[in-house]
């Protein structure tokens, strides 16, 4: 399982860090928001999940669709606008769906994924299915008024979700400390009586605890648990981002608590196998790339296929 955990985050790590240096070089266009540095936020949460649990995420939820399973090539041609794409080249990076993986979409609203998830996880009570919904949200999100609505319906009708902030203590620009008044984010469950943990977003193994434990309670029809998971981005808001707000020295210092590190500190004695992980994940994304620089371009002609449905009702 640890092994499981270190593979996911390197693949994280190798697909965002490989995104960075096509972005620099001009290859990718508009705008990346890389989660790296967080890859134990996703790792942890989504081994948590089975496959066909729902998931939404943000605008920076590379990480969390690779964890949940994403095609690599789908993801890499999504960010090549590629009609190879996981949506033939149209979402970018930041609306990437899946829905056989329960990928309901990454989404560019600050908090709007949230009801989108609660829906997943309305339908799964209303049908009798087991499944669950996990929502991704920045702890910028916490400000928005939906997030809190969101809260309130999953509480009172004891929905199975778990609420995922993935607090990296900036929002865009601007320190946390400036936007909420509350020391941890869990404060905001206590009115809905809904059961909060904050943990240790760097340590995978704490989170991945962490939501199991809120995972069960969710499948037990015991309702919505809210998981803050403390955590920072290396890189800025996105690529580009010139980082007036923040100093060297505080990202130094959060490099020291590097995920993938702090998880090899717990598997003593696998330095070769852990190496060959991260090689096995940099060829997996190399071939990513390869494979999405061949695709077709996304054909300005499908630009507005899927927008609009007409008459056809869903029974
Ligand atoms: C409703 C809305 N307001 C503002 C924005 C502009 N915006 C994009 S990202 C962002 C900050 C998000 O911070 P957080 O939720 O903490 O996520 P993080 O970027 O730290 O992952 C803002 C304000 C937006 N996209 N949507």
């Amino acid at each position: 399982m640890k092994l499981r955990l270190y593979r996911t985050m390197s693949l994280i790590r190798q697909f965002e860090t490989a995104a960075s240096r096509l972005m620099a070089s001009g290859e990718l266009a508009g705008f990346l928001h890389l989660s790296i540095g967080q890859e134990a936020v996703a790792a942890g949460v989504c081994d948590a999940l089975d496959r066909d649990d729902y998931l939404t995420t943000t605008h920076r939820g590379h990480g969390h669709c690779l964890a949940k399973g994403a095609n690599v090539r789908q993801m890499m041609a999504e960010l090549f606008a590629r009609a190879g794409g996981y949506c033939g080249g149209r979402s970018g990076s930041m609306h990437v769906a899946d829905p056989a993986l329960g990928i309901l979409g990454a989404n560019a609203i600050v908090g709007a994924g949230v009801p989108i998830a609660l829906g997943g996880a309305f339908s799964a009570q209303v049908l009798g299915d087991a499944r669950i919904a996990v929502t991704f949200f920045g702890e910028g999100a916490v400000a928005e008024g939906v997030v809190h609505e969101s809260f309130n319906i999953a509480a009172l009708s004891k929905l199975p979700i778990v609420f995922v902030c993935e607090n990296n203590g900036y929002a865009e620009m601007t320190p946390v400390e400036t936007h909420l008044r509350a020391a941890s984010v869990t404060e905001y469950a206590r009115p809905h009586r809904m059961p909060a943990e904050s943990v240790d977003g760097n340590d995978v193994l704490a989170v991945r605890d962490a939501a199991r434990r809120a995972v069960e309670r969710a499948r037990a029809g015991e309702g919505p648990t809210l998981l803050e998971c403390r955590t920072y981005r290396w890189h800025g808001h996105f690529e580009g981002d010139a980082q007036g707000y923040r100093n060297a020295e505080e990202v130094d210092q959060w490099r020291t608590r590097d995920p993938l590190l702090v998880l090899r500190a717990h598997l003593d004695g696998t330095g070769d196998q852990l190496d060959a992980i991260d090689r096995a994940c940099a060829d997996e994304v190399a071939d990513a790339i390869a494979w999405a620089r061949v695709q077709p371009d996304a054909s300005p002609d499908s630009l507005t296929a899927h927008v609009y449905r007409s008459k056809e009702v869903v029974a």
